[in-house]
């Protein structure tokens, strides 16, 4: 299976976040990319670049203004002679904001971000632009005719809506490789998401189109990041009623519970006729994840991917988050073995 790959994620480095009322370095790492790089040329899986792509082919999921915003923030921000990580101190709250974009760099981040875990550094855009090329890359080997191909994105994406961006993520390439597919011709196309924290982003961007469904597995955001979307009574709207799955789970859920789950996410796909399947692919379900709380084990990621491979769809899988950095490989791995 086809591997899209690009060295330029290495740029979007030494960022911190606010993790538990201190700045600490970022848990969303270079090196991450380094150790799924490794099980993968391990596995002989053919590896290649990225194409090309304008600007303009993020603006099919994104917002232009927010784009320009993420292109031109760290330049703004080393005008006002700053440097290090950029990340927000003040957000636009339910009741206190009309919808305006503030003039300076400050208000603007906390205009498109929702979170102070998200730093900007100062290749950040190179890195995030990269990542979704990386996506919309896979999506075309798809249409083209493959049966699988693997995005290794970094950073994320699964949480950046059309103008919002957060959680590790800026661009969100499981959503610029759906619509590639939509663009391409698959009339009806399923996102998968089984990174342990909710798409909210993902959600979000395909609520109200009953062209793309969207099924996600996630820790309860109850307690659980990002807390505010992924309650099992959002089913989508208009439109989209009825093509949003989401099944939380609790804490310290473990493969039993978690592969039943699966199973009901992959036959509501397979019910809504998919032509063309996504996976955003996070392996932060591991069980010793440094930021996550369920139960599995290396050895489930295979039966994972073995009955995802099972539904039999052109599948683009786009790579999400997974912090235990030794284990990241292989499980990985793991979950394409069945795609191979
Ligand atoms: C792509 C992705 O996996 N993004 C995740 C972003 C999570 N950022 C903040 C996480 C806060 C979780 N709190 C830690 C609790 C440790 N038990
Ligand atoms: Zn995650």
């Amino acid at each position: 299976m086809h591997v899209v790959h690009s060295p330029l994620h290495a740029r979007h480095a030494g960022g911190v976040e606010l993790h538990r009322g201190q700045l600490v370095p970022s848990f969303e790492s270079p090196d991450r990319i380094d150790h799924i790089l490794r099980a993968l040329q391990a596995a002989n899986a053919p590896i290649g670049l990225p194409r090309d792509y304008p600007i303009e082919s993020l603006h099919t999921v994104h917002d232009p203004a927010f784009v320009a915003f993420l292109r031109t923030a760290y330049a703004r921000w080393q005008e006002e002679g700053r440097s290090g990580s950029m990340l927000p101190s003040g957000f636009p709250a339910r009741s206190l904001r009309r919808d305006r974009v503030p003039e300076g760099v400050n208000g603007a981040m906390g205009y498109y971000a929702f979170d102070a875990g998200t730093p900007i550094v100062e290749g950040t855009w190179e890195a995030a632009f990269a990542s979704a090329r990386c996506a919309l890359t896979a999506a075309h080997l798809v249409a083209e005719g493959e049966r699988a191909a693997y995005a290794l994105c970094r950073p994320p994406g699964h949480h950046a809506a059309g103008s919002v961006y957060g959680g590790y993520c800026y661009l969100n390439n499981a959503a610029l490789a759906a619509q590639a597919l939509r663009g391409a011709g698959f009339a009806r196309v399923a996102v998968l998401d089984i990174d342990y924290h909710h798409g909210n982003g993902t959600q979000d961007i395909f609520y109200a189109r009953g062209d793309v469904f969207f099924a996600s597995l996630h820790g309860t955001p109850e307690t659980e990041y990002p807390y505010f979307l992924g309650y099992a009574d959002e089913r989508g709207e208009g439109a989209g009623e009825g093509a949003t799955l989401n099944l939380p789970l609790p804490r310290g859920t473990a493969w039993a519970a978690y592969a039943q789950a699966l199973d009901v996410a992959l036959r509501a796909i397979d019910r809504f006729g998919a032509d063309a399947l996504v996976v955003s692919l996070g392996v932060d379900t591991f069980e010793d994840d440094p930021i996550s709380s369920f139960a599995l084990g290396t050895a489930h990621f295979v039966e994972m991917g073995a009955r995802i491979a099972a539904l039999r769809r052109p599948t683009v899988l786009a790579q999400e988050g997974g912090y235990a950095v030794e284990a990241i490989g292989a499980n990985v791995a793991g979950v394409l073995a069945a795609f191979a």
